[in-house]
Parts: structure tokens; sequence; C-alpha cells
């Protein structure tokens, strides 16, 4: 058995050796990377800015302060809370602040790309609250059908967002029927972040009550989460959920790392790195689309792609497996009505905040996307491909 430092640097290697085309993954800079192993690990820092129960919290408060100041000006918020250690405890906290035990809440199904935390049965938001569910139609987010379901539902909340849902989400629909059936909106664009970030996709800031989302996938910072807002009443409430409501001490060198990804992403070579990995996710589609691949949902408009392999006769758990052997890391993933269970799947879900990250761009896109088709198709293939590519595309912040 290695010891510890031996797998750190084991796992180092395995990044700059293999494609993630996981699609709730990127690669982080040095910067977040540096904040994160930073002594503020070492800081209790329980409360808030200003409002803390330890001494020595200075620092912790303007670093607070400002990563809140940033990140309300990537999303044009009013408020926002930074101490969320995870998507999950974000979800966990809006619900403790807006409902009361059983309310119903009304989310996307799992089984159609939706998330655990939006009222599935085994997750607390499906035990502490009746979770009902609307479903794709024709693989697509029907509005109508998701407003009938509201109102026979009547729920208290309402969950816009998902985790494999590669179209544009109509934010104003979502909360023109939440105003209709007098329940809150949630938009939890836990995957969308940097693309909204970067104005690559549409921000729902203007539309929820509550915007959650993490800070590591499309957004390229440090693994956690983040809650924002508009409205100074809601604000309250959450601020109480997340501490003392969910949470104790706040990870602060976390959010030292958030201010910094949330920094970078002001940039205007952010905004040019959205753009990419949407351009970079509409390349892989057409290749695809060519080789009679069938894109859930028909296209993509962000950086999420979910794939039909069923006319490869091949299930997404054996995809998985076999890209991994070549060096492409990708994740198995039910389609709408799949008839194969959850640890088999008939898809599989790609996503190209990774690939951008190391420069890559639709060329590379093409050729990756060619690859996985060569290699689930058992044609032949270069069993150097991806060591060559990652060589020309290192990971170099
Ligand atoms: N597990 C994440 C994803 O892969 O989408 C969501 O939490």
């Amino acid at each position: 058995m290695s010891n510890i430092k031996q797998l750190l640097n084991l796992e180092n290697a395995r990044q700059f050796s293999t494609i993630s085309l996981i699609a709730s993954e990127n690669h982080s800079s040095n910067d977040v990377r540096q904040a994160l192993s930073s002594r503020l690990t070492d800081k209790y820092a329980e409360g808030y800015p200003n409002r803390r129960y330890y001494a020595g919290c200075s620092l912790s408060d303007q670093i607070e302060l400002y990563a809140q100041q940033q990140v309300c000006k990537l999303f044009q918020a009013k408020w926002a809370n930074v101490q969320p250690h995870s998507g999950s405890q974000a979800n966990q906290a809006v619900y403790l602040a807006l409902l009361n035990g059983n309310d119903t809440i009304l989310g996307l199904s799992l089984s159609h790309g939706g998330h655990l935390t939006h009222g599935f049965h085994a997750n607390s938001s499906g035990k502490l609250y009746n979770g009902e569910h609307y479903m794709l139609k024709n693989e697509l987010l029907d509005m109508n059908d998701i407003e009938k379901i509201a109102i026979k539902c009547k729920p208290k909340l309402i969950i816009a967002g998902a985790s494999a849902y590669s179209r544009i989400i109509d934010w104003q629909a979502f909360s023109n029927i939440a105003k209709k059936v007098g329940a809150y909106l949630l938009a939890d664009v836990a995957h969308y972040a940097g693309l909204i970030a970067g104005k690559a996709y549409p921000n729902p800031i203007q539309y929820a009550d509550v915007v959650t989302f993490t800070t590591h996938k499309t957004l390229r910072g440090p693994r956690g989460g983040c809650i924002l807002g508009t409205c100074d009443k809601i604000r309250k409430k959450i601020d109480s959920a997340i501490f003392p409501g969910t949470q104790g001490g706040p990870f602060m060198n976390n959010i030292a790392a958030k201010a910094i990804c949330f920094e970078e992403a002001l940039s205007l070579n952010f905004q040019k790195y959205a753009s990419q990995v949407i351009l970079n996710a509409k390349a892989m589609v057409s290749v695809f689309k060519k080789n009679n691949i069938r894109i859930i949902s028909r296209d993509t408009d962000c950086h999420l792609i979910n794939l039909d392999l069923t006319n490869i006769n091949i299930s997404g758990a054996e995809a998985e497996a076999k890209l991994e052997k070549v060096g492409i890391i990708t994740n198995k993933e039910l389609i709408p009505n799949d008839s194969l269970p959850a640890n088999q799947t008939s898809g599989l879900r790609l996503g190209t905040a990774a690939i951008t990250t190391r420069g890559m761009l639709e060329k590379q896109s093409i050729e990756i996307a060619e690859y996985i088709i060569s290699v689930l198709k058992n044609d032949k293939y270069d069993v150097n491909y991806v060591d060559k590519l990652c060589k020309q595309f290192p990971l170099v912040n």
C-alpha cells in the first residue's frame, strides 16, 4: 500500500495523463489550490463577518466580505452566502429556511436528469419533505406539463435546475409557474454556474427567489457551494439556515479560494472560456450525430452532452469502463425512461469544461468524439492518442 504522499502524487499524474469528460469536473487554478492549502484551514470563524463567535477573525471577515462582493458582481445578486460546504448543503439550507417538514417540493426527476437533493426519496430532501417530480417530455422540459403538475400538487417550492439536462432552462417560465401556484422558486445552477458567469447561458437571478450552485464545476473553483438572492427578507432566513441551522464553522480556506475563483470568473478571459466550452460541446455533438449516436434532448446549449448508446449495443457502465482503460474519464447516466438500472444505464454523460481549461478547441473536441466512437465500437484506434493529447495540452495553471 502506498503512503498518502505517494497517492497524492499518483493522483496528480492521473489528472495530467487522462482526459476528464466528467461534466461536473474541472481543473482549478494554482491560486485556487494555494488558497485551499493556506493556513486559513486552521482558523475557526463561526458566525458571519463582524458577528463571529471567536477572536482573531478580522482577516477572515475581510475575506468573506470580499468573496460575497465578487460573487454578487458576477451574478448581479444583491446578497450572497459563501459558506455552504457543498451544493447539497446549500439546497438543504434553502429548504430549512423556506419550508416546514412535509411541505411539497417539485423538481426534475432524478431519472430524467434531476438531482438527489431535488426531492429524491432516499435523500433528506425526499424524507423530510414531500418530493414531487416533473419529467422531460420528448426529452425536453415542457413548461405546460410542469405547470399542470404544479397546479395539481401545489408545491411550496419549485426547483429548476438539473445534473444532466443539456438545453436552455427557461427561468422566466418557471418563475411564472411559481407565482401562479404561490411557490418559491429555487434555481439550482450547479452545472451552469460558470457558463452564466461567463455570460454564455441565461442568468436566473432576476426570476428565482434563491439561486444555489457549486463552485467547482463549470465555475472552475474549489469544491463548495454558494447561495445568492435579491430579497433581504429571504437572506436572513438563509443565513440562519446555513449557520447555525446546518453548518458550524465555515471553511475559511475554501471561502478564500472561492473569492479567487470569482475574481478569475470576472475576467474577459473567462467569458471566452465559457463560450469555448459550449463550442466544444457542440462540436462533439456534431460528430456523434453524424455517427448515428443519439443525443438526449437532441442537442446541447451548454457543456453537457448525454448520449444514448443503445444504437451501438453497449451499456453506459461498459462504455465508462472501456473509455477509462484508454484514459478518457466519463460517467454512465440514466437516459429518460431507461430500460437498464442505474448501475448499468443506456446513457453516457460527457462535459467539456475540463478539456477547455486545458486549452482544447473544436478540432480536439471533434477528434476526441471520433476516438470515443472508435473505442466503443472496437474499431482500430491509436492506444497512445490520449497520452499524446495530454502532453500537447498539459495542465499548466
Ligand atoms: N454529482 C454531481 C454531478 O455529477 O452532476 C451533482 O452533484
